[in-house]
């Protein structure tokens, strides 16, 4: 199979649990900041690849593509369905990751990316810095008293949430106030598939665009 990703991605989620469960896989990174996106090492447009103009994108062995951040994680985890990453089918275990995949791309994802945009007025980013904070507010009760979100044990969801934080110094949101996040974050990033993922993305970085990224396009 083949993960279409961009560097610092949310599609680095996929990336570090296909790592993270030894998974074969090939990648190609897009350049999602150029426009339109292409994909890096051939040129080609990555609309042909996936007209939503998104990453991540996960081509099949048997050629179909598959997307959506949380239900490519919840693909990539079922393949090896005894690594814990996701529990079994049916179980209420199983809902409430799926709950917290909701929960991390509709509200916390969705809340970070306008901060992305470097055209949007500075009142609408603060309305959706706040929302993150409430969000990023309730994370932190819930990690009071465990490790990951779920519980114990790290899911695909927990993936998702340390990615989406992990972009905390780019864009200008401070995870400071939420002293269990940033353990989270720590213990999540000590992680040896996310330190290979870096490895990986390394030599790309300086190859897209990355308009938004850098600190002196803080807004
Ligand atoms: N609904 C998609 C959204 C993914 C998404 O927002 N991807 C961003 C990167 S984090 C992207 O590719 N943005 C480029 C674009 O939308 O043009 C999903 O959940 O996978």
């Amino acid at each position: 199979m083949i993960l279409y990703t961009s560097p610092l991605a949310c599609s680095s989620a996929a990336h570090m649990v296909l790592l993270e469960l030894g998974i074969p896989h090939a990648v190609k990174f897009v350049d999602i900041y150029a426009q339109p996106h292409v994909v890096i090492d051939d040129g080609t447009s990555f609309a042909d690849v996936n007209p939503k103009h998104a990453v991540p994108a996960l081509r099949l062995d048997s050629g179909e593509l598959l997307t959506e951040v949380g239900v490519i994680l919840q693909y990539i985890a079922d393949l090896k369905p005894k690594s814990g990453l996701l529990p079994e089918v049916g179980s209420l275990a199983r809902y409430r990751v799926m709950e917290w995949l909701s929960f991390v791309g509709s509200d916390v994802h969705k809340a970070i990316g306008p901060l992305f945009n470097p055209n949007m007025p500075q009142i609408a980013k603060e309305i959706h810095r706040q929302n993150l904070n409430r969000r990023l507010t309730y994370i932190e009760q819930q990690l009071t008293h465990q490790l990951y979100l779920t519980g114990d044990t790290f899911t695909v969801a927990d993936a998702y949430l340390f990615v989406m934080i992990g972009w905390e110094p780019y864009l200008k949101f401070d995870i400071t106030p939420y002293p269990n996040l940033v353990r989270f974050q720590e213990r999540v990033g000590s992680r040896p598939s996310f330190v290979n993922v870096l490895q990986i993305i390394d030599p790309v970085l300086g190859q897209v665009s990355l308009p938004v990224f850098p600190n002196t396009n803080r807004p």
